[in-house]
């Protein structure tokens, strides 16, 4: 049988376990579970120890699991799932137990309730210290979903003109992702024209584009249980000289942050890079988000570029690079990449064309 990527992960795992002195591992989060077994259904209790692993699922999954899981022993929990985990910890003489920190206060409290002997910690991050650095099975699937974003543009091109609402764009942006094979988009799509840019997460409305607007399309795919991210900025017909300015700025800071980022390079560092340029420009102000963040399972993870963020940057991270300046009430320019830091530097996965020339679309 090929060797799955789960094996070693698990091991990774019951590593940690050891250094931080717990007994097990409790895992309720569906992205850390998804990581650890492929296992997409919405209930699922993992019970990790040092030499032993337990999937707790209940019989709408029993069968599907017992026939995919591998290094797990499946118990079926028929209810008071809790107490299942309890026995099970009992059993093995597990005392020392942690926990995720987006555990549920009910999750807890019923834990807490099941087991008063239980020593119940929080052990925040251990999953997400793991998935920082992506696997070659994970940047395969993340490759094929920043493909899939570069496609998606390369498809919806001809929409961009005078005319056309942002929820069409975002419609079609969807049903293309689905057509060359992504499952979902990796978030809700962001297509902000005119004034609308201005806000960096805007809620695509039902605006219609004008020649003369500038247009700021956020999209992701999701893809294999992984996420990509790219955003472009587009000119309807012609840009101001304003847009032009202040395009070129955020493309300059971004192309300096792109050259900047390596291994050993910090996190704030990389931020830094980029927004020294914006500042100096005179747009210092009007860039308030980080430089990126981290994309994989989730679309957004660690690591976060961002000033006062000190993790040093190593190789298998995949992050966004992603400056923008967002006027109030006029315009928002964003341009974003998805990147994976190499020994030497970071290859950029995201290849739609940036260039101010490219950016300009012809009515
Ligand atoms: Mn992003």
């Amino acid at each position: 049988m090929a060797e799955t990527p789960y094996e070693p992960r698990l091991k990774a795992l019951q590593h940690a376990l050891t250094r931080k002195n717990l007994d097990a591992y409790i895992v309720l989060d569906r992205s850390n579970t998804f990581y650890l077994t492929g296992f997409t259904g919405t209930f699922s209790i993992l019970l990790i120890g040092n030499r032993a692993a337990y999937f707790i699922t209940d019989f709408r999954y029993i069968e599907r699991v017992r026939a995919h899981l591998a290094g797990f022993t499946i118990v079926l929990s028929k209810r008071n799932h809790e107490r299942t985990v309890a026995r099970i910890a009992r059993r093995k003489s597990w005392k020392r137990i942690g926990f995720e920190e987006t555990i549920t206060y009910g999750d807890l409290e019923r834990l807490r309730n099941a087991d008063r002997r239980l020593q119940l910690q929080c052990a925040r991050g251990m999953i997400e210290a793991l998935r920082i650095k992506k696997d070659q099975a994970e940047l395969l699937s993340i490759r094929k979903a920043a493909a899939t974003c570069d496609a998606v543009f390369a498809r919806i091109r001809p929409l961009l003109r005078p005319g056309t609402a942002e929820k069409q764009i975002e419609r079609k942006i969807r049903t293309t992702i689905e057509r060359l094979g992504g499952q979902s988009e990796a978030f809700p799509t962001i297509v902000a024209s005119g004034p609308n840019s201005s806000m960096p997460h805007y809620e695509t409305g039902s605006r219609t584009l004008q020649k003369g607007d500038l247009v700021t399309i956020d999209l992701g795919v999701r893809l294999d249980g992984y996420c990509s991210d790219i955003t472009r900025t587009f000119f309807i017909g012609s840009a101001s000289r304003e847009q032009r300015r202040i395009y070129e700025v955020v493309l300059e800071a971004q192309k300096r942050a792109l050259e900047g980022i390596k291994p050993g390079v910090a996190a704030t560092q990389a931020d830094r890079l980029a927004r020294s340029f914006i500042v100096q420009s005179g747009y210092g102000k009007f860039f308030g988000h980080g430089l990126g963040h981290g994309v994989g399972i989730d679309i957004h993870e660690p690591p976060y570029l961002r000033q006062e963020d000190k993790t040093l940057l190593y190789p298998g991270m995949v992050i966004t690079i992603e400056p923008g300046i967002y006027i109030p009430g006029k315009m928002g320019v964003r341009i974003e990449d998805l990147a994976v830091v190499t020994d030497i530097g970071c290859e950029v996965l995201t290849l739609t064309p940036k260039d101010f020339s490219a950016a300009v679309l012809r009515i």
